[in-house]
């Protein structure tokens, strides 16, 4: 497995897990960081035997604290606009992988650390995750997706509120918000999101592949544009070997042997 210098990857049972590796600076991203993140990402997407990707953070405190504010502070207008477009396609290319990503927050997801919780499918919070986007204390806005994901998860009115108060949520808040999906004990948060990847990993993975891309394409445009694009979506499915096998094993009453064709 590719050895990186701000990220540690382990690939157990199909599983990628991607740790974001600076606890000192509470994983802040500096552009090294990003490119490391860009780089496991690549290996997610090339290596097949990477059926699911969970992305945390290293040490207890944090799952990734934002942007790095020291390496920010030095930026000029060009420069700065070069690492916010650097984080944009990182995070996009996190949202576009075709296999489900998880994002187990173990601690302070702020700022471009929420920004990318939110890039992935499924955010599982330890009880002492706290989300926020503080950048107007910067004197900045959030620029790795915060104005446009956070309010598709939670709401305009409410993400309006938090992006220019800068206040932080804790996991519960997130959970009722809909910007975390399960709350969990700190020292079950890997756990939980291994079994929730497995129980996915479980599932057809081309029809898993294809309710992501009509979910993250729909929500994009106006409905019967999405509900056009949901059709062809759900056509593909329906030429696929594991549609055949999964409706076959529910009438002979077994369970599917899906083989991702
Ligand atoms: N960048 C760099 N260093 C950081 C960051 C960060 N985002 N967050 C924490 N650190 C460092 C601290 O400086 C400190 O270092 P040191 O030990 O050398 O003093 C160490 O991590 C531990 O942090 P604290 O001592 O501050 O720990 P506390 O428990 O007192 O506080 C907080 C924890 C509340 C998380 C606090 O550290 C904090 O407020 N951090 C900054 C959070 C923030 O503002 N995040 C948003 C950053 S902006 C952003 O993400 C924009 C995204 C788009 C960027 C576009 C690119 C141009």
């Amino acid at each position: 497995m590719l050895e990186l210098q701000n990220v540690l990857m382990e690939l157990e049972e199909g599983i990628l897990t991607i740790t974001i590796n600076r606890p000192k600076v509470l994983n802040a991203l500096n552009t090294d960081t990003l490119l490391d993140i860009q780089r496991a990402i690549k290996e997610a997407r090339e290596n097949e035997e990477v059926k699911a990707v969970i992305i945390t953070g290293a040490g207890e405190k944090a799952f990734v604290a934002g942007a790095d504010i020291a390496q920010m502070k030095e930026l000029d207008v060009l420069t700065g606009r070069k690492m916010t477009m650097l984080g944009q396609d990182v995070f996009n290319e996190i949202e576009n992988l075709d296999k489900p990503v998880i994002a187990a927050v173990n601690g302070f997801a702020l700022g471009g650390g929420c920004e990318i919780a939110m890039a992935c499918d499924i955010r599982i919070a330890s009880e002492k995750a706290k989300f926020g986007q503080p950048e107007v204390n910067l004197g900045i806005i959030p620029g790795y997706g915060g104005t446009q994901r956070l309010p598709r998860l939670i709401g305009k009115g409410r993400a309006k509120y938090y992006i220019f108060t800068g206040e932080m949520m804790t996991a519960q808040q997130a959970f009722q918000f809909g910007l975390a999906d399960k709350v969990v004990a700190p020292e079950e948060l890997i756990s939980t999101a291994r079994e929730v990847a497995k129980t996915i990993m479980a599932k057809a993975p081309v029809a898993v592949m294809m309710a992501k891309r009509a979910i993250n394409n729909g929500l994009d445009m106006d409905l019967d544009s999405g509900i056009a694009y949901e059709a062809e979506a759900y056509t593909t499915t329906f030429g696929t070997q594991d549609r055949v096998e999964g409706m076959t094993a529910f009438v002979e009453k077994r369970k599917a042997n899906f083989i991702g064709k």
